[in-house]
């Protein structure tokens, strides 16, 4: 088994920052040392990393990834094999992506066509979790299976979506009270979508069929009211682990921070494209090109205070996990399909490769903190969905799952630029970061170095998770 040493960085985790070498042995981290202490001890490594001037950091954890997803009558457009390219590329060792299971459709089916499209083809480790698009007596019952047999512990429902994915209060609370009996956590697409789509309906019938109506017909108020009646079902359901997904919307926030002060296991994430991007600069571009950010949730307005207090949410604990909602779709036939109507526009905006790189900017404009930058992307999520210490964490005996980062260097992003995502375009032209990746290891195997993909499809292994070990 090859000994690697990463030798002279500065290594990070939530708790603080120490000059440290990590010494790995075959696929696990065997000692993070002092400086000095590898010579002293005559440490004899096959291989050495030189990480001066450079941060290590456990390789991050995106826990809301959509490869090859059929959605909007198309499919996104990264396979398991581009998208986890990609996410190496960006400093993702492991991601969670959604099985999906439809009205009246079998979960282990559904969950057994997602093995099947991942099994040999992903270049970093992932696991599952599972949308229940349908809650009747089998797929309350198929729940319990996964958890105790299959290792997935998370199941996504939709107050969105009426028709399609879409959950009544009835199924949603039956759906909370299986999970709650197994230990498992319920993630929640958190929007009222019978509103929605009487907006929507409206929206069209008068003619206002731009991109940015899409997010106009999806206001803020109405993810804050879906929220709230997401933790009111979940307390009623006996404290059942909730989890709100993609939150963009400041009233949303609020009903979360309420209900984790009051000492309820409710969390929530949001998504780079919350932070920084909005309906006036890119949903509302001239023309068509607004297609490119159409996501639900939506962007909001920039005359809100939704970016600086999902900042100050993600500051104060109120926001745990920082994910991408990675749901890349082309603009040439894919987001074209809504030209005309923008409720034909597939949802999703692709960005697996960049979260590292696009939180890392935060922390140079003094939004989060290093530390927090490590616990949002990396600890917690490894965390919240049963992953912990195996990943999210540089010590003895986790995955040698590592980003060296180097704060010096520059990453310009953009198609043109640095980009394998499988998209005709990015969500992020332009975007310029004080920072880049240097070296990505996955399982002790180096996978990006040198500015070169080294890795290979079939690396990337299945994870089968435990229940979540983050509660409040
Ligand atoms: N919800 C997601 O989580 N991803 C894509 C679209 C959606 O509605
Ligand atoms: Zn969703
Ligand atoms: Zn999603």
């Amino acid at each position: 088994m090859a000994r690697t040493l990463i030798s002279g960085g500065t290594v990070v985790s939530p708790a603080g920052r120490n000059a440290a070498d990590v010494l790995i042995d075959g696929e696990t981290v065997a000692a993070v040392l002092a400086p000095g202490q590898a010579d002293a001890l005559g440490v004899a490594a096959d291989v050495t990393i030189d990480a001066t001037g450079k941060y290590v950091v456990p390789g991050g954890v995106d826990v809301h990834t959509h490869m090859e997803m059929p959605f909007g009558g198309t499919q996104s457009c990264d396979t398991f094999e581009t998208g986890t390219i990609a996410a190496a590329w960006g400093g993702i060792t492991t991601i969670v992506d959604f099985a999906v299971q439809n009205i009246g459709g079998s979960v282990q089916d559904a969950l057994g066509r997602w093995h099947e499209k991942a099994d040999g083809n992903c270049a970093v480790d992932y696991a599952f979790h599972q949308i229940i698009g349908g809650v009747d007596e089998e797929s309350l019952k198929a729940m319990t299976y996964l958890v105790d047999n299959e290792g997935i512990t998370s199941f996504k429902l939709f107050m969105a979506y009426p028709g399609v994915l879409y959950s009544d209060d009835g199924q949603i609370l039956r759906a909370m009270q299986t999970a709650n009996e197994s230990g498992a956590l319920i993630m929640m697409h958190a929007e009222n979508g019978i509103a929605i789509d009487v907006l929507v309906a409206q929206s069209i019938a008068r003619g206002d069929t731009d991109p940015r109506f899409h997010s106009l017909t999806r206001p803020a108020e109405l993810e804050g009211e879906a929220t709230h009646r997401a933790i009111q079902l979940a307390k009623v359901a006996g404290n059942v682990p909730l989890y709100v997904v993609h939150m963009s919307a400041s009233e949303a926030l609020e009903e979360v921070a309420a209900a984790r002060h009051d000492g309820h296991n409710v969390f929530a994430e949001t998504c780079p494209q919350f932070l920084y991007l909005s309906l006036e600069d890119h949903l509302a571009r001239p023309g068509f090109e607004g297609a490119k950010w159409v996501c639900s949730t939506p962007l909001r307005t920039k005359h809100a205070h939704h970016h600086a207090d999902l900042w100050k949410g993600l500051r104060m604990n109120e926001l745990a996990v920082i994910s991408t909602d990675h749901c890349p779709f082309c603009f040439k036939d894919q987001k074209e399909m809504g030209l005309g109507d923008f409720s034909k526009i597939p949802n999703g905006i692709g960005s697996v490769e960049h979260r590292m790189e696009l939180i890392y900017q935060g922390v140079v404009n003094g939004e989060i903190s290093l530390e927090r930058w490590v616990e949002t992307c990396c600890t917690t999520p490894a965390r919240m969905f049963g992953m912990f210490p195996r990943k999210g964490i540089i010590t003895p005996g986790s995955d040698a799952d590592i980003l060296v980062w180097d704060p010096h260097g520059h990453t310009s992003i953009g198609v043109d630029g640095k980009h394998h995502m499988a998209m005709d375009h990015s969500a992020w032209e332009g975007f310029e970061i004080d920072g880049k990746v240097d070296t990505v290891l996955s399982r002790g195997r180096v996978i990006v170095e040198d500015d070169t993909f080294k890795g290979a499809k079939g690396h990337g292994q299945f994870i089968k998770r435990g229940l979540s070990q983050y509660l409040v």
